[in-house]
């Protein structure tokens, strides 16, 4: 692994603080990032020490809704990313940026949890207290295609950075990403930490190898291991490859007559949808318990594809009929006629959960956590910062828009 740091050493950074192996030697020289002087800003503000966390797969829509949240806390963040960049990572533009309060509170290194030594060395480094690992190929339809290097960075990955934080400080706590995905076809609705599992993808068969590996861990050495089973989340952060952001651009760009159709596969399936930015929280929340437990981590309400489609296409102004059936089916703008939705095979998976939804009655109970943002507010962000992005340019959504820190 070369894990590269964005840190401007010219900034406060210690030189002595970053081993030889993530000396920058490919930063963009607009990133920044350094470790903050305490009391030079607003929320990273304090006397006390601050807390150090390190984001594993900090670009994705997840890490960065994280990262937000931990430096709104006075977190220093450290992320890593599998990615290169060009310039700042799109999804953190708001926190390198020249005008971001929390530039020298986040430094970002590149690298990748499946080298060992490298990551054994980046948690040295970095001292973190908290590791959140986000990091993983994270598309269930992409699994189908690629089924070894999926189960490498899902299932495997997990081992490395749990056997890391045994070798660097056992007494770092892990959250671990898990998924509802690990239910597959589970007969139980909805379903509860104790729900046997029933994956039925590689990807899924991945995420139970790891959280169960974090189970095993936990209880074999004591450590601070736990697992969020995440629902699906999205955010207007979400990649175009998910289904939620396909059917909002698709709606957007259709209203604005620049599309005329959209494929689709399953509309039948259900899903639990909720807003990346809850689900943060309860991650955050898991590790600030004495005693370390798994959660779900949903909404608790269930929807069809067929119908995320009618709202979103809603929140346009256009109303869908939907006629037909399988792969026959159509969806219809009731105004004009013209067919706007239709089903293609090439996006059925060999196999899927037909209905995920979870009861996170227990995080309810012990965090004090349930999501705030519903179906309805998710899909008029998602077009809000759709059309902004038509208007402005293919770049991030201003974090703003949504009202939050940065
Ligand atoms: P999912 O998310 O597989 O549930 O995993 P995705 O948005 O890809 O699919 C949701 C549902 O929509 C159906 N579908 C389509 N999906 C895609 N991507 N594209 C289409 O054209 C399409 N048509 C219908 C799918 O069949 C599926 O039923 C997400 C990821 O974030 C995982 O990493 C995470 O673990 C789980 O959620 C919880």
């Amino acid at each position: 692994m070369r894990a590269t740091s964005t840190r401007e050493s010219s900034t406060r950074e210690s030189s002595t603080m970053a081993p030889k192996h993530i000396e920058d030697d490919a930063r963009p020289s607009s990133c920044v990032g350094a470790r903050v002087e305490r009391g030079d800003e607003g929320a990273a503000a304090t006397t006390t020490t601050p807390k150090v966390a390190l984001v594993l797969g900090v670009t994705g829509q997840t890490g960065s809704y994280l990262t937000d949240l931990l430096l709104s806390k006075g977190y220093i963040v450290h992320g890593l990313t599998h990615s290169t960049w060009q310039n700042y990572p799109e999804r953190l533009r708001h926190v390198m940026c020249a005008s971001s309060p929390f530039r020298s509170s986040f430094v970002l290194h590149q690298g990748d949890i499946l080298e060992f030594e490298a990551l054994v060395r980046l948690f040295e480094h970095v001292k973190p207290c908290e590791i959140y690992n986000l990091a993983a190929q994270s598309s269930v339809h992409l699994s189908f295609q690629q089924p070894l290097s999926t189960v490498k960075s899902v299932g495997l990955g997990v081992f490395n950075v749990i056997e890391a934080i045994r070798t660097v400080n056992p007494t770092i706590k892990l959250f671990q990403a898990s998924s509802s995905e690990i239910f597959g076809k589970t007969a139980v609705f909805p379903q509860r930490e104790t729900t046997p599992p029933c994956p039925c993808s590689p990807y899924a068969n991945a995420k139970l190898m790891a959280h169960q590996a974090v189970i095993m861990h936990r209880e074999a050495y004591g450590l601070y291991a736990v697992s969020g089973i995440l629902y699906n989340h999205e955010s207007s952060r979400r990649g175009a490859n998910f289904v939620t952001q396909k059917i909002v651009t698709a709606a957007v760009r259709i209203k604005h007559g620049l599309q005329q159709q959209v494929e689709l596969g399953n509309l039948n399936s259900r899903r639990d949808w909720g807003h990346a930015q809850d689900f943060v929280v309860c991650m955050w929340k898991m590790l600030q318990l004495d005693k370390p437990e798994d959660f779900i981590v949903a909404t608790g309400k269930t929807h069809t594809v067929r119908q995320f489609v009618t709202f979103a296409f809603k929140a346009v102004g256009i109303d869908v009929e939907f006629q037909n059936s399988g792969t026959e089916e159509i969806g219809i703008n009731k105004a004009t006629g013209e067919v706007i939705v239709k089903v293609d095979p090439k996006y059925f998976r060999p196999d899927e959960p037909i209905q995920t939804v979870g009861d996170s009655t227990k995080a309810f109970e012990l965090l004090q956590w349930q999501p705030e943002i519903d179906l309805a507010q998710l899909i008029e962000e998602m077009v809000t910062a759709c059309e902004w992005r038509l208007i402005h340019g293919d770049k991030q959504t201003p974090t703003r828009i949504r009202g939050l820190a940065g």
